[in-house]
């Protein structure tokens, strides 16, 4: 290399040049940067010659030193820029292809079903109630025994309930598929000292199968079990919840029937929310809606759960949530419901 400090400059230069354009990432750029510009770097040295330059060339020399320095400042900053554009652009393309055009995303809902319980839920809790769900695979004392059913109840009979393992008369543990939310009544005072006040809501199963029946289908039950608990009780809670669900003064009634694990029994029905047109898809003209069974908590249930019937009375009411959900967004078949047909549950935005 020639003597001439101006010289060297320049070839530092060229050599700095070459080794910024061959730098291929930040790392590289970077030692190129220490190597030349740092403050023993090759280029940052070269301005001890100034000392040792005569006054009438220094200022010569210090104005071309400062522009090559700014000159190669500016070009390691722009290959900067290239190189973070270059990486950027990398993993971009590593990613995703940017020229393809976006897809719309449905974000989803909650199943009519699921909306319908989660409302019922929310009614009960704010009354004081707690949720519960049971096991679908029952065994058949909850099911049956222990609410009350007697041995030839035509429900046990294997076209109207799964059996899972065993039945009635054999050494084996009968197990069902739950055909109603009840048993959990029964789970509910085995564990939880009286007062008890639940709600049990799930997935229910029997051999049913037409428009308005499904071999698995959804309850929600309630039970209250307390001192000096009576009908009345059981019609003003009906009476608020319908109040709370459907939001108005909707009056509800109840009428004589059987489920051998009430005594009373009864069917209750609730004012319907459309009035009484004749031709209402909802009531058929009749003003009112059957909602589900209702009745005092029979003696011989709480004898089975050991809840001494001459202190503690209490109700108990369930009904179908898949009904309500016809009903009130007049689903002709309940198929439909199950068959996760998405033209069918667009039409729910819950
Ligand atoms: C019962 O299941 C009783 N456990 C209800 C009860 C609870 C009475 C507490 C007294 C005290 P029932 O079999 O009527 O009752 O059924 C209740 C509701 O479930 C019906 O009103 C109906 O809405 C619904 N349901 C019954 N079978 C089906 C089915 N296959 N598909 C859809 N919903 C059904």
């Amino acid at each position: 290399m020639s003597d001439d400090p101006k010289d060297q400059l320049d070839a530092l230069s060229t050599s700095f040049r070459e080794e910024v354009e061959a730098a291929l990432d930040e790392d590289a750029l970077y030692a190129v940067q220490v190597k030349y510009l740092g403050k023993k770097g090759l280029v940052s040295r070269q301005r001890a010659h100034m000392g040792k330059l005569a006054p009438e060339q220094r200022k010569a020399f210090g104005q071309a030193f400062n522009q090559t320095k700014g000159a190669l400042e500016q070009l390691l900053a722009a290959r900067r820029e290239a190189l973070t554009e270059a990486a950027r652009s990398l993993r971009l393309a590593r990613r995703e292809d940017l020229t393809m055009l976006a897809q719309r995303r449905s974000a989803g809902s909650l199943h009519p079903i699921t909306h319908t319980r989660r409302r019922l839920e929310a009614v009960f809790r704010g009354m004081g109630y707690d949720v519960l769900d049971g096991p679908h695979v029952e065994h058949q004392q909850y099911n049956f025994d222990d609410l009350n059913f007697q041995p030839d109840h035509p429900a046990r009979d294997m076209q109207d309930t799964f059996f899972v393992q065993g039945r009635a008369g054999t050494d084996v543990d009968p197990l069902v598929l739950r055909t109603h939310t009840s048993p959990v009544q029964i789970r509910a005072m085995l564990t939880r000292p009286p007062p008890v006040r639940v709600i049990a809501q799930g997935t229910v199963f029997r051999r049913d199968d037409d428009a308005t029946h499904s071999p698995m289908f959804h309850q929600i039950e309630g039970l209250c079990i307390d001192r000096g608990v009576g009908m009345a009780d059981l019609k003003a809670t009906l009476y608020r919840f319908v109040q709370a669900f459907f939001g108005s003064d909707l009056q509800v009634r109840l009428r004589p029937s059987f489920f051998p694990f009430v005594e009373p029994g009864a069917e209750f029905d609730m004012q319907c929310p459309f009035g009484r047109e004749p031709s209402c898809r909802v009531c058929k003209g009749s003003g009112w809606i059957e909602l589900g069974g209702s009745g005092m908590v029979h003696p011989a249930v709480l004898d089975a759960v050991d809840i001494d019937p001459e202190v503690y009375t209490g109700w108990a009411f369930g009904f179908g949530i898949d009904r309500m959900a016809m009903l009130l967004h007049a689903v002709p078949h309940m198929r439909l419901l199950f068959e996760s047909d998405v033209r069918f549950l667009e039409q729910f935005p819950c």
